[in-house]
C-alpha cells in the first residue's frame, strides 16, 4: 500500500462504538448523531449487540455497533473529531479498560496503515474482539484486513470465545 494512502480523496472508513453507562442506547444513537456532519458522511449503521465486558470484567455489559462513514478527514483529525465527541457525551476515563459513556475506535481508514504513538489503524486489537467483528461482519462480511488480507468474516470464525447477542437492526 502506497504510503500517503490516507491522503487521495475521500476514504470508507469503519468505526466501532462501545458503551456501558446510563442508557446505553441513547448514547449511541447521540453519538452517531455527533459523528455526521459535511465532512463525515455515515453511510450504514449495524445491529446494535449487547457483549460481555473484555479485559476488564466487573463492570456492566456493552452495546456495541459498527459505523461505516466516508470522510475526507485525515487521521488524526478523524481522531480529534471523535476525541471532541466522546468529551462532549463526558466520558471520563477513571479505571483503564473500565466503564465509559461512550468509546469510539477508528477500526478501518480506507485500506491506510497508519501507526503513530497516538493512532493504530487498522486497529490492533480487532481480530480478538467479537464485540468489533460480529457487527463490522454484518455490514461487510467480505471486506479485507487492509495488513492480514482476511475477511471479517474469517477474522470473526477466528477470534476467540466472547458472548455477544445482536438486540435489534
Ligand atoms: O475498546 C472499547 C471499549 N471496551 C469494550 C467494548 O466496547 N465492548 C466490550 N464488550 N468490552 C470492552 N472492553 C473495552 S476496553
Amino acid at each position: 500500500m502506497p504510503e500517503d494512502e490516507s491522503r487521495r480523496g475521500p476514504k470508507i472508513i469503519y468505526l466501532g462504538l462501545g458503551s456501558n453507562i446510563g442508557d446505553r442506547d441513547a448514547n449511541l444513537r447521540d453519538a452517531i448523531q455527533r459523528l455526521a456532519a459535511a465532512d463525515l458522511k455515515i453511510l450504514r449503521v449495524s445491529p446494535v449487540y449487547e457483549t460481555e465486558p473484555v479485559d476488564y470484567a466487573d463492570q456492566r455489559w456493552f452495546l456495541n455497533l459498527v459505523v461505516e462513514a466516508q470522510t475526507s478527514l485525515f487521521p488524526m483529525m478523524l481522531l480529534s473529531r471523535i476525541g471532541r465527541i466522546e468529551r462532549e457525551l463526558g466520558r471520563v476515563r477513571t479505571i483503564p479498560k473500565g466503564p465509559r459513556t461512550i468509546d469510539i475506535d477508528i477500526l478501518l481508514y480506507g485500506k491506510a496503515v497508519v501507526r503513530t504513538a497516538r493512532l493504530e489503524v487498522p486497529h490492533p486489537r480487532m481480530g480478538d474482539r467479537r464485540f468489533v467483528l460480529a457487527p463490522l461482519a454484518d455490514l461487510s462480511p467480505e471486506l479485507r484486513h487492509p495488513v492480514t488480507h482476511q475477511t471479517i468474516r474469517r477474522m470473526l470464525e477466528a477470534a476467540p470465545p466472547q458472548a455477544v447477542r445482536r438486540l435489534h437492526s
